[in-house]
């Protein structure tokens, strides 16, 4: 009998590419999409035939635990999040709830019903925050400095709890930045892309970006939810950070994109001070080789080729004349 999989944010990026993982690997694939987000099932519209969605408002723990007792997943995957890190100031609480809270329902409901489920934790290297040793193992510690890095850490030690005290199979995945063309555009990756994009096209003249010095290791999102499903698959629940282990600047990330479209980025890149984070740190790059020797995953596609993939999706994109609304591409 085909494994159920229950995803939390299937919506998103990477419940796009993760729920066309599973529906490969021959998964009954189940999202638990808020009501409030139903417009968002558009995006998902390639595979909507295939997908089945139940309306569950994440916020009360007795719809969660009445889906899950329907539904009875071998393997949940909880991404629900507001995943723009500037946003978590504006609405700390807000994404304490929509984080933490969601994680701990889940848990909960998981545990009360007994379930033998498997849980896997979306959690971020933003639960490293100002690092104190760089690359990062899951046993670096943790010093988140943004609401949304202290939300994840918090539903990551939720899920240790419940794994430690219960001994239910759960474990977090800490995900370093993961792009494709499905990012949406306020994340710096596709701001870039559809910039570039753009201009070639003749479209727009300029692009304002923040810190060019800014570093992060970024990584294909495709990739990175293999990790997720590896993870689940192993034979005890283990943490693991998984990223490429390479850091890059938002210099290279302009250089690499308008060189894709034959473009002297120099000549369309300004610095704009308003865009600069304040308090952030720039060693967060993910040590994964627990994650190769463990579980035998490591990324497929460079830096180069996610940046190229991106632009000439985009230009695609533009040239149809699609609109191209957040998280539609
Ligand atoms: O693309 P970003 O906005 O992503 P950020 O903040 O690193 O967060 C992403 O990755 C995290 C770790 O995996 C996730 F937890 C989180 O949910 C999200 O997926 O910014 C990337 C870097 C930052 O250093 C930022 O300051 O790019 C820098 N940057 C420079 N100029 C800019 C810009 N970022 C944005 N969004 N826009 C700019 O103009």
């Amino acid at each position: 009998m085909a494994k159920t999989a229950l995803i939390t944010g299937i919506t998103g990026q990477d419940g796009y590419y993760l729920s066309r993982l599973l529906l490969e690997k021959g998964y009954r694939v189940v999202g638990l999409v808020p009501p409030d987000r139903q417009h968002s099932l558009t995006k998902l519209n390639e595979l909507k035939d295939q997908l089945t969605t139940y309306l569950v408002d994440l916020t009360r723990a007795d719809a969660i635990t009445q889906a899950m007792d329907v539904l009875q997943p071998d393997e949940i995957y909880n991404l629900a999040a507001p995943s723009f890190v500037p946003d978590s100031w504006k609405d700390p609480l807000g994404t304490l709830d929509l984080i933490t809270g969601t994680a701990t329902r889940m848990l909960e409901a998981t545990r009360q019903l007994g379930l033998r489920t498997r849980f896997y934790q979306a959690s971020s290297s933003e639960i490293f925050g100002q690092v104190c040793s760089s690359p990062q193992t899951a046993e670096t510690a943790f010093r988140p400095t943004n609401p949304y890095g202290a939300a994840k850490l918090h539903a990551h030690w939720t899920m240790v709890h419940h794994r430690e005290r219960y001994g239910l199979f759960a474990c977090s995945g800490i995900l370093y930045n993961h792009e494709s063309p499905r990012r949406p555009p306020q994340f710096v990756t596709r701001k870039v892309s559809l910039a570039a994009a753009a201009i070639k096209l003749g479209l727009r003249d300029r692009l304002s970006i923040g810190n060019l010095e800014a570093k992060r290791d970024w990584g294909f999102a495709g990739d990175h939810v293999e990790a997720m499903w590896r993870m689940l698959q192993a034979e005890t629940p283990e943490d693991y950070v998984i990223g490429t282990g390479k850091l890059h600047t938002v210099r290279d990330l302009v250089a690499t994109a308008f060189d894709c479209v034959g473009l002297d980025w120099q000549k369309y890149v300004e610095s704009d001070p308003h865009l600069v984070r304040a308090d952030e740190h720039f060693q967060l790059v993910a040590d994964p080789s627990k994650a190769k020797r463990n579980l035998g995953w490591e990324p497929q596609v460079s830096f180069e080729e996610l940046v190229s993939t991106m632009v000439l999706t985009d230009i695609k994109y533009l040239e149809a004349g699609t609109l191209v609304p957040a998280g539609v591409a």
